[in-house]
């Protein structure tokens, strides 16, 4: 092991790429209560995990094939094969190819596919062949299990099958293996460390040196069933027990285009596919509520029905957009959440999102406090307890107004609006400094796209973002779930509503968007 350290920090400083094998790391990007802190903070400390040179660890970037394999290389501690490429991990990848972890044509000893994204499949592969080389699954019993087992190559039954007899993959939230999926970089030390304890390296968290699940499951999982009334406590949503809450999921597109997408099955689609959040735009103009109350109110009641059902926490959002100022028709506003909040008063799946997007000649002091002020007092009054989400100018990115001069009163959130094509680093920073100076945030709305709705995708970009929200505790829903061909959209034009969906059905975003509601689930899985 004390060889092993030397030659890791060899290449370290030769590549400066990754900076020490820190004995006690706690990366500055893994706070304490990350739903993989455990698992990361003892791999680190073990030697096993190094993190990037500025002392972060970057647990929702996608691991790449390289880094997959050296972090297991360290954990059986293979010896690296010198030889002639420059690639950093070239030495362990030449070892894990004539250790029989991979073929050559999976991963090319040239090196091309070291840096991209290892794929479930192989990465399961290599994860057993290093770490549980003799584990076998039985095909009929294993294969029950994967609901996507069809997409599954032959070459990989072995190790997948092997994987799930031995409880390294327990399948997701919904049954599936996702085969041909990234993962995580938290995802990636999540089941490693699950096979290093099948394989002893590790304690299981039977014996008492292991430490307690609570600290792995952090912030808690699930829906409405497992989490009951939300409240927020400093800048952080928590459930009805006072422990941290994430919600992740999808907004609808508008109701009157594409309302076909939030019917009982879509609805179910999305929750099964690990999200535990559904936000349901009225749009107010644009042929939306005002023009149609009656037909509106009854599809959104049927979206909040279907969402409630499936114990996803549900967005009534008040869809403000073309009528940037919310004292415009704030009237019905309050008339329709009025309404709501006594239909649903003692429900605790709904959260109020009083105004979309404030845009236009408008201010937060004279137009949209007053506004949310307002409206609070007739939501609060038939349900006290709930929360909402409140908008602010420049299409809800001003939190740092709105943090001048927030509500009186508990459980309101401030909405932040992002599309990863337009906005970057400077808005990030708006958002990390507001939540550390303790506003309670709430993404309600944001895209892959740019911020019209289309151009990209860009993965990259809304990697980096929702990086920063995971490291913040930050809640969110991605827009929009529809079909339409616009590249925010996160279904392929022409997708049945009503179907099952398989990741054929899923745009570039959506795919995206998909894999990552339910990370900490997905965990299990790989
Ligand atoms: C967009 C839709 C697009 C529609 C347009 C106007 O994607 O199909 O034609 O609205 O209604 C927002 C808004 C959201 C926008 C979205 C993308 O809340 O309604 O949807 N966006 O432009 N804010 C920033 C971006």
């Amino acid at each position: 092991m004390k060889a092993l350290k030397i030659r890791l920090f060899a290449i370290t400083v030769l590549f400066g790429l990754l900076l020490t094998v820190s004995v006690s790391a706690t990366f500055r990007d893994v706070p304490e209560n990350h739903w993989c802190a455990q698992a990361i903070d003892d791999m680190a400390a073990r030697g096993f995990l190094a993190g990037y040179a500025d002392g972060a660890f970057r647990p929702a970037n996608p691991v790449t094939a390289a880094q997959f394999v050296t972090i297991l290389s360290r954990c059986a501690e293979l010896e690296p094969v010198p030889g002639e490429e420059t690639h950093w991990a070239a030495d362990t990848m030449r070892a894990a190819l004539r250790a029989g972890w991979y073929d050559w044509d999976e991963l090319p000893p040239s090196g091309e596919r070291f840096d991209l994204p290892i794929p479930r499949f192989l990465a399961v592969k290599i994860l057993m062949k290093a770490l549980l080389p003799d584990m076998r699954g039985d095909y009929l019993t294993e294969s029950q299990k994967i609901k996507d087992f069809q997409l599954l190559d032959g070459r990989y039954y072995e190790s997948v099958l092997a994987a799930y007899s031995g409880g390294v993959l327990l399948g997701d939230a919904s049954g599936c293996f996702r085969p041909n999926d990234g993962l995580s970089r938290a995802a990636a030390c999540a089941v490693i460390y699950r096979a290093l304890q099948k394989a002893s390296v590790v304690p299981t968290p039977d014996d008492e040196t292991a430490p307690q699940p609570e600290s792995v499951v952090s912030p808690a999982r699930g829906g409405v069933a497992e989490n009951g009334w939300l409240q927020v406590k400093g800048a952080q949503l928590c459930n009805e027990a006072g422990k941290a809450v994430v919600l992740h999921g999808m907004s609808s597109h508008g109701l009157q285009w594409y309302g076909q997408f939030t019917s009982a099955e879509a609805i179910c689609n999305t929750a099964a596919w690990g999200a535990n959040l559904f936000r349901v735009a009225m749009y107010t103009a644009e042929g939306g509520y005002l023009n149609n109350p009656k037909e509106t109110r009854e599809k959104v009641i049927a979206a909040a029905d279907a969402a409630i059902a499936n114990n996803l926490y549900v967005i009534f959002d008040w869809h403000i957009l073309s009528d940037g100022n919310p004292m415009s028709h704030q009237d019905e506003a309050a008339a329709f959440f009025a309404d709501m909040s006594e239909r649903y008063r003692d429900c605790p799946a709904v959260l109020y999102e009083i105004c979309n997007e404030p845009n236009g000649n408008i201010t937060w002091e004279r137009d949209i406090k007053p506004y949310a002020e307002k409206i609070a007092g007739v939501i609060r009054e038939r349900s006290p307890r709930a929360v909402i989400l409140i908008g602010n100018s420049t299409w809800s990115q001003d939190i740092h107004i709105a943090a001048k001069s927030p509500l009186e009163g508990d459980n309101f959130m401030y909405t932040f609006h992002f599309y990863a094509g337009t906005h970057g680093e400077s808005l990030r920073q708006r958002l990390r400094d507001a939540v550390s100076n303790g506003l309670p945030v709430f993404v309600s709305e944001w895209g892959t796209s740019q911020a019209d709705g289309s151009g990209g995708v860009y993965l990259e970009e809304s990697a980096a973002w929702l990086e920063l929200l995971d490291e913040l505790g930050v809640s969110w829903a991605n827009w929009s779930l529809c079909d339409k061909n616009e590249t925010s959209a996160a279904l392929r034009p022409g997708t049945a509503p009503d179907a099952v969906w398989t990741e054929n059905d899923l745009s570039e975003s959506g795919a995206f968007v998909f894999a990552r509601f339910a990370e900490s689930e997905r965990s299990e899985s790989a």
